[in-house]
C-alpha cells in the first residue's frame, strides 16, 4: 500500500477530490499554507493499493493546472527573503510525494 500526499491550488482541490471520490478512491483534505508564498493550499492524502497510484496521479494531474502568481513587494516571504519589486513564480498543477505505508488498520 502507498500514501499519495498531493498539494494542491485550492482552486483545483474540489474538483480533484470529487474525481478521485467518483473513482472510489478515499481522500482527506488538509487547508494547508505554502512556506514560499504563505498562500493558502490543500494538502490530499490518499491512502491506495500499489497498482492504483498511477491512476490516482493521472486524475490529479489532469484537473490541476499551472499557474502564475505575483506576490506583492509588502509580502513577507519565509527564510527571510524579500524583494522591493513584485515577484512572479509559477506554482504548479501539484506537488506529489508517493510513500510506503508500513501498516494500515481501521479500527
Ligand atoms: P509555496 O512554498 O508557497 O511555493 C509556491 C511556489 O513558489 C512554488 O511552486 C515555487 O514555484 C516557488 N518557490 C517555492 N520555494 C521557493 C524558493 N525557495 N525560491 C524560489 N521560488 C520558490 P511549487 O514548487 O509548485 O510548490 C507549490 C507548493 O507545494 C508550495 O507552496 C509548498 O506548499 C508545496 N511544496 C512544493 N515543494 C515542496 C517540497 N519539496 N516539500 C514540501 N512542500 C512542497
Amino acid at each position: 500500500m502507498k500514501l499519495v500526499t498531493a498539494i494542491v491550488n485550492k482552486e483545483d482541490a474540489k474538483q480533484v477530490c470529487n474525481h478521485l471520490i467518483q473513482e472510489g478512491f478515499s481522500v482527506t483534505r488538509l487547508s494547508t499554507t505554502g512556506g514560499f508564498l504563505m498562500a493558502g493550499n490543500m494538502t490530499l492524502m490518499i491512502g491506495t493499493e500499489d497498482e492504483k497510484v498511477d491512476p490516482c496521479i493521472q486524475i490529479i494531474a489532469q484537473h490541476c493546472k499551472q499557474r502564475t502568481e505575483v506576490v506583492p513587494s509588502t509580502a513577507s516571504y519565509g527564510i527571510g527573503v524579500a524583494t522591493a519589486y513584485p515577484l512572479q513564480v509559477t506554482v504548479g498543477g501539484a506537488t506529489i510525494f508517493v510513500t510506503n505505508v508500513e501498516r494500515f488498520e481501521k479500527l
